[in-house]
């Protein structure tokens, strides 16, 4: 046969154009992209038929959490890399990126590293990269910026809350002057600690314990405060930083300033930002704990409104899952680990923060109808290979240079359905979206050239194992502002 793989008759939605076209595979890469019909005659091993449907390039989600330690509070990861990938290829998403923690104990990020990568080797469905979650940014870590670039990890986490992440403003400027040199990107999670512990205390003296309490807990000027602060840090030192998983339009409007003035300040957002609000942590009992995250979601519509806006007009970079999965039902450890002999009820403080969402986030976004295709496309593929380093082997549909990487969605017309968790491929005993109605799911994923998923006809067909580690270059999108080296002496 001439090809692997042909996809014909499909309308292919690339992040800067809409065609229809027809799609050829060789030895796992686009071999050819041509007008609809351009195929008539070459000969494939396997065919798809797209008629009707939409044709794009594999998810890429920049933030997933999989078998990690406890590090929010009790509780360790529900998913490792064997079931967290293979949801992933379930919801249309062929690359993840996770992230290697590193423990403030440890004071090296290439042990991080190296733990990280047993965990995941030869047990992926999807190809796979790390984030270093750097917790400890002594001398140590900081000298090891230039080998993590030589593994491949161009991207780097650190935390402005959490006791167990937390870094100091000097240890961010440490971070983020040797990021420069190395051409780091640094995501940062932007929330104010000393505000948040503090109202946590407020909450404790009143015994208010519910679930909901988490959001109180993390008012939004904890995040609109720390999210300028990075951006001050960030500007200082001239380097790209991605705020990750922004919650509210109030901290967005300062990444949109920052924007505006040219500065490399990138934001993500999540599905839970778009689809949950406080309401859906005053459950009766218990079940509210099913949606803590940090920073937890906020009031209502109006809110969901500035998110989708934000993406719309390009304050947001990425639509990531932040996909942090913990049992609720958890016989070990008590539910969502926190109910024990103390607080029989659970207490907010003691959930673990995250939701499950890496199935479930490109199929969700586009069930919403509210974005244009285009805008889809580079929100949850393009834009996240660009910022990482990944682009154009992920992230694009280029004959002879991009991965065949595809995520064929059902013709129009496809019948809705109620979202169960029952239907969902990872090992968490809950999703926050259950019984919404869904218009759209992907139909196939295909990793390579592989078909991996085939919802009609074998559901998860691809192999634990065919996931590759990728080795990801420096961003793609606008680095510093000046070229010239940092000084101190220009302040
Ligand atoms: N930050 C994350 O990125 N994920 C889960 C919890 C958190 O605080
Ligand atoms: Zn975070
Ligand atoms: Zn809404
Ligand atoms: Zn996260």
């Amino acid at each position: 046969a001439d090809f692997d793989l042909v996809v014909l008759n499909g309308l292919v939605v690339h992040h800067d154009k809409t065609e229809q076209s027809d799609i050829a595979v060789k030895d796992g890469k686009i071999a050819k992209l041509v007008p609809r019909g351009g195929l008539n005659g070459a000969s494939a091993t396997k065919t798809i038929d797209a008629q009707g449907g939409m044709v794009m390039p594999g998810g890429v989600d920049a933030h997933v959490h999989l078998a990690e330690p406890a590090l929010f509070g009790k509780g360790k990861s529900a998913d490792d890399y064997e079931t967290g990938t293979r949801s992933a290829i379930a919801g249309g998403t062929t690359t993840v990126i996770t992230f290697a923690p590193q423990r403030k104990s440890e004071p090296s990020l290439l042990a991080a590293l190296e733990a990280t990568h047993e965990r995941a080797r030869d047990n992926c469905y999807s190809d796979y990269s790390f984030h270093l979650i750097c917790s400890n940014a002594g001398p140590k870590a900081i000298s090891e910026f230039e080998a993590l670039r030589e593994a491949g990890i161009s991207s780097l986490k650190i935390y402005m809350t959490y006791e167990a992440l937390q870094l100091k403003d000097s240890e961010i400027l440490d971070v983020l002057f040797e990021a420069r040199k190395q051409k780091i990107v640094t995501m940062i999670h932007a929330e104010n600690g000393a505000i948040i512990d503090w109202t946590i205390k407020k909450l404790e003296e009143k015994k208010l314990f519910a679930p909901k309490y988490h959001v109180t807990s993390h008012p939004p000027v904890a995040e609109i405060e720390a999210t300028y602060r990075a951006i001050s840090l960030s500007g200082f030192i001239d380097v790209p930083i991605l705020i990750v998983h922004v919650s509210s339009p109030a901290a967005a409007s300062h990444i949109s300033d920052a924007q505006k003035k040219g500065l490399p300040v990138y934001a993500e957002t999540c599905p839970q930002y778009l689809f949950l609000t406080r309401k859906d942590l005053d459950k009766p009992g218990f079940e509210g704990a099913k949606c803590v995250c940090s920073p937890p979601p906020r009031e209502g519509e109006q809110d969901h409104e500035g998110i989708w806006q934000g993406l719309e007009n390009g304050t947001f970079t990425v639509l990531s899952s932040d996909h942090c999965p913990f049992l609720y039902d958890n016989t070990e450890i008590g539910k969502k680990a926190c109910i024990d002999d103390e607080y029989p009820n659970g207490h907010f403080k003691y959930i673990p923060n995250g939701c499950p969402g890496l199935e479930t986030r490109m199929a969700l976004a586009l069930s919403a109808n509210r974005l244009p295709l285009q805008k889809f496309v580079e929100v949850t593929s393009t834009n996240a290979a660009k910022l990482y380093g990944l682009y154009p082997q992920k992230g694009a549909l280029i004959p002879g240079v991009s991965d065949a990487d595809l995520t064929i969605w059902y013709p129009e017309g496809m019948k809705e359905f109620e979202l169960t968790n029952s239907m969902l491929h990872h090992n968490v005993d809950y999703t926050p979206y259950e019984g919404r109605t869904m218009k759209q799911w992907p139909r196939y994923t295909v990793l390579r050239g592989q078909v991996v998923w085939d919802k009609d006809n074998g559901g998860l067909v691809g192999k634990k194992g065919y996931g590759q580690f990728l080795k990801r270059d420096v961003s793609s999108l606008a680095g510093p502002v000046s070229e010239e080296e940092w000084s101190v002496e220009k302040f």
